[in-house]
């Protein structure tokens, strides 16, 4: 097998969801083909954000909230390389919220893995962006007062070409979403329900395999407004599966895009120029006094 856990004991809760999901993402990259030298991970901070350390890959870890930048960046200078980016819901819709919705209308070409246990793990239990209204944390004594972050709802209103959900209850659904995630040539978002079972004593296990209904073989996931009603359903029944595809033809990616306006059939490869000394020296001169 190309891809292996790390011998790292992983610092996560014994029970946490977050081991499933990476079983699901080791399933995905061994069932996709990749070599290791094709794939990067960027992530922030956060429990789930420490994934990257227990598979063996290349990766970056970020400040939090800021996986994304640091991702882009990456990608643009590589576009040959997978850049797949795993955080927390706390780290990709709470801090990192602004930087979600512009990679989002930029499309770039991205997989983006959000572990949404609907509360901060890592500091140990405040409210997060997905928390029920109404829940009671360490943050909020009163209960949450804000409306909840749609990450589905609102990722597919700002242009999100595949906008999928899984749960780390199904390993072998989720491991396909991220096969069909990686594959996709555009920005594509997994959002994953998966349980905090120290901190979060609301979104359990049990509640979410409950309510987690995996999509019929019917759905058409081209449509985008029945995309947007599946997209909002957070109920009794929390659709999973692939909600949104839009035809990446009609969709380029952002490097497709900068390739096309210069020229270009394809993204051209900055790793590996050497850098051009003279261009950046008399850049960097404009900046001294
Ligand atoms: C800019 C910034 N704000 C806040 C923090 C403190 N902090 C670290 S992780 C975290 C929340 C993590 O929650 P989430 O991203 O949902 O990941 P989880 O631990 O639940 O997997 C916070 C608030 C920080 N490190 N940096
Ligand atoms: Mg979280």
């Amino acid at each position: 097998m190309e891809f292996n856990k790390t011998p790292i004991e992983p610092a996560w809760c014994p029970g946490c969801g977050n081991f499933a999901v990476r079983e699901a993402v080791l399933k995905a990259l061994n069932d996709s083909g990749l070599k290791k030298r094709d794939v990067a991970w960027v992530s922030g901070i956060g429990q789930a954000a420490k994934a990257p350390h227990y598979i063996e890959t290349n990766f970056f870890n970020g400040l939090h909230g800021r996986s994304l930048p640091a991702a882009t960046g990456l990608k643009l200078a590589n576009p040959e390389l997978n850049v797949v980016v795993e955080s927390g819901e706390g780290c990709h819709y709470g801090e990192g919220g602004n930087h979600f919705i512009a990679a989002i209308r930029r499309n770039i070409n991205l997989t983006v893995l959000v572990h949404d246990n609907q509360i901060y793990g890592l500091t140990k239990g405040q409210a997060s962006p997905t928390t029920d209204l109404g829940q009671s944390t360490k943050s909020t004594p009163l209960g949450v007062l804000n409306e909840p972050f749609h990450p589905l709802s609102i990722a597919i209103s700002a242009g999100c070409g595949f906008a999928a959900r899984g749960f780390s209850g199904e390993i072998a659904h989720l491991a396909a979403l991220i096969v069909e995630a990686i594959r996709y040539p555009g920005f594509a978002l997994v959002d994953i329900l998966s349980p905090c079972i120290s901190f979060n004593k609301k979104a359990t296990f049990a509640s979410y395999k409950e309510r987690a209904k995996k999509l019929p073989e019917s759905y058409d996931p081209s449509n985008r407004e029945a995309a947007m009603v599946q997209a909002a359903k957070w109920d009794d029944e929390i659709p999973i599966g692939l909600i949104y595809r839009r035809d990446p033809e009609d969709h380029p990616s952002l490097e497709m895009k900068i390739a096309h306006a210069r020229g270009l059939d394809k993204p051209e490869v900055l790793a590996g120029h050497p850098p051009a000394r003279d261009r950046l020296e008399a850049i960097m001169k404009q900046f001294v006094y």
